[in-house]
């Protein structure tokens, strides 16, 4: 045990393995300020035993071993060097009451987040830490986000003392000793890193067993942007655990963006090959849960033309030498939401999945060792539900579920059968289309343009879907959520707007991506859905990318260009005409009723909404009040 590393009281108790002791002994980094960062984290939280994960097979081989004697994971029998897991009920999505902006000031942090002053916050929190890692081992888990080749390396620590936590990191990050050495810059300085503390907030008194699924009915996921620091404490689930991912790659990394002039955004990234071979790059935003994974992998029904992936949660865009604004995912496995996902509804990514190496959580276990979910084909015979109890497809006791609507799959991206080449290049690639969508059973069309970029924010920033489970709490509910980051903006809303209208204004605007939006989710009369989506949303993109080409008609309308049922590629599809041009409908008043709901959502921005935003909710008040002809 080197001097330092942890107090005399919290000698080490259990045998740790020869790499440990000798990681502890000499630790792989002369990086001061993390040096010191994890030897007070140690002094404060008192673990067992502290470890410097380097991000190995071999390591991921003993920590999952070990995970599966803890009884936390079950090896899967049907898919290779994967695991099913099973959280404790209340620990099943993000949760966002408890996720807060602790900004100096109130008004940065503004009306859509929850708000500490961050003293406040951190002598809570540090209450909450002290001891809180007894009877366990704290991880040191170093990662970068984005490609490790990039010339400016994201790089962030987590700390934790969540095994399950370092495995699903192994996936999600670029982990371990690449990550770590990009810490001293070739100029032999120190790099700067995001400090994320994680820890499931439940010590283990001497002699005390674990629980399968550790955690805290306390919970604090908190972010200090002006520090660039993360503090999770009390959840061991997704986006609350996993702190590359919407902590730092959207909630900081927005901030960073906002002061370097860039954007960070929730969006997955595609790239559509034509028949005659033009390449188009296009990111999009939707709501957690509706459907990003299936966008970002779709098998195109449309002959001849193709989709590769790039990413499907997360885009980090910044213009290029040539004016164009360029995407990197920072992310590097998939965490993406179970239920649904079958052969039918997006065959890449169970071939993903299939591949193995992969952590499943919250889904259904087969007798025969594979995993289930609602919505998979096939339904077996009997499987162990993720509540553990017995389920078969005539509905568990109650009627439950197999899998838990949250339940997800993390994969690693680059065993995705249809990975572009380019996802690990550090340049990026050039964005052609930005689309926003919501799930809305209403008033939204199946697509419609924005006349230009200032009405492209407009309609974003106004974006509205119905709640879905990724978060806890009421579903179904319609809320607004502005760029699909209502729970990820790491400052206040309107600012965050106002970065949106200065990113355009900057630009050379016939280089600007162009914008649109799409609604998949429309219903009839009768509650059924007007449009197929999945693969059939391949014409939507064909459409799309012949609108930026040129060469494809719509008409105006006065919330943007939407194109005829007559304007889309139909070929092929068994869908009534009168489903698709009720999909592409623009009733006024629908649109009329739903003025005063974005009016009631300026207000709630208040001061800091940009005018423009004002200026573009009259101009659609005034087109509507005055439609032209083809406006239903
Ligand atoms: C996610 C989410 O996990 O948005 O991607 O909740
Ligand atoms: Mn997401």
């Amino acid at each position: 045990m080197g001097a330092g590393w942890l107090t005399k009281e919290t000698a080490v108790t259990a045998s740790p393995t020869s790499e440990t002791e000798s990681d502890l002994d000499d630790p792989p980094t002369s990086h001061s300020r993390l040096l010191g960062w994890v030897r007070e984290t140690a002094e404060l939280t008192q673990p067992d035993r502290v470890e410097w994960c380097d991000g190995s097979d071999q390591e991921w081989d003993r920590l999952t071993t070990q995970l599966v004697a803890a009884g936390m994971f079950t090896r899967l029998e049907r898919k290779p060097n994967s695991f099913w897991a099973a959280s404790d009920p209340s620990d099943v999505a993000r949760v966002e009451e408890r996720t807060f902006i602790c900004s100096r000031t109130e008004r940065d942090c503004g009306p859509t987040n929850n708000w500490m002053h961050p003293d406040e916050m951190k002598k809570i929190m540090t209450g909450l830490y002290r001891g809180c890692m007894r009877g366990r081992t704290m991880y040191v888990v170093p990662f970068c986000m984005g490609p490790l080749d990039d010339p400016n390396p994201k790089l962030g620590v987590e700390i934790t003392d969540s095994a399950y936590v370092v495995c699903s990191m192994k996936i999600m990050t670029r982990m371990g000793a690449a990550a770590l050495r990009k810490f001293i810059r070739a100029d032999g300085s120190e790099a700067d890193f995001v400090p994320c503390l994680h820890s499931v907030g439940h010590p283990l008194d001497p002699g005390e067993s674990d629980v399968p699924w550790p955690c805290n009915a306390t919970k604090y996921i908190s972010h200090f942007p002006e520090e660039r620091l993360i503090w999770s404490y009390g959840s061991g689930y997704g986006g609350n655990a996993l702190l590359g991912k919407k902590c730092y790659s959207l909630r900081i990394a927005s901030v960073m963006a906002r002061d370097e002039g860039w954007l960070a955004e929730h969006m997955l990234t595609l790239k559509l090959t034509s028949p005659r071979q033009a390449v188009h790059y296009i990111a999009a935003a939707f709501p957690s849960g509706c459907g990003k994974t299936n966008l970002a992998m779709l098998e195109s029904t449309v002959p001849g033309w193709s989709v590769e992936t790039l990413g499907d949660d997360i885009a980090w865009m910044r213009f290029g030498a040539d004016g164009r604004l360029y995407a990197v995912n920072p992310e590097n496995g998939f965490f993406a939401v179970a239920p649904g996902t079958s052969w039918q509804t997006n065959p890449n990514a169970m071939r993903t999945v299939n591949r193995g190496n992969s952590i499943f959580t919250n889904v259904g276990l087969t007798g025969n060792g594979d995993t289930w979910w609602e919505g998979m084909e096939d339904p077996p015979a009997h499987a162990t539900s993720w509540t553990g109890q017995r389920w078969t497809p005539a509905g568990g006791a109650g009627g439950q579920r197999c899998a838990h609507p949250n339940s997800r799959y993390c994969t690693p991206m680059a065993q995705c059968p249809v990975i572009a080449n380019e996802w690990d290049d550090p340049a990026g690639v050039p964005i052609s289309a930005i689309l926003f969508g919501g799930r809305r059973a209403s008033t939204i069309p199946l697509v419609n343009e924005a006349f230009d970029w200032s009405h492209g924010v407009f309609l974003a920033a106004t974006l509205s879907s119905e709640k879905t489970a990724a978060a806890a709490g009421s579903v179904g509910e319609v809320r607004r959520d502005p760029m699909a980051m209502l729970p990820f903006i790491g400052y206040h809303a309107g600012d965050y707007f106002q970065h949106w209208i200065d990113v355009g204004k900057g630009a050379d605007a016939g280089k600007l991506p162009r914008i649109f939006f799409v609604n998949w989710f429309r219903r009839g009369d009768d509650g059924h859905f007007l449009w197929p989506g999945f693969g059939e949303n391949s014409r939507v993109l064909k459409w799309i990318v012949e609108r930026i080409e040129g060469r494809a008609a719509a008409a105006d309308t006065p919330i943007g260009q939407v194109p005829h049922a007559t304007h889309l590629d139909l070929s092929a599809l068994d869908i009534a005409l009168e489903d698709i041009a009720a999909a592409l409908a623009v009733n006024v008043h629908e649109w009329q009723a739903e003025l005063p709901l974005i009016e009631a959502w300026f207000t709630k921005i208040g001061n800091a909404l940009p005018s423009t935003m004002r200026d573009e909710l009259d101009a659609l008040r005034s087109r509507l009040a005055s439609p032209p002809h083809s406006a239903g």
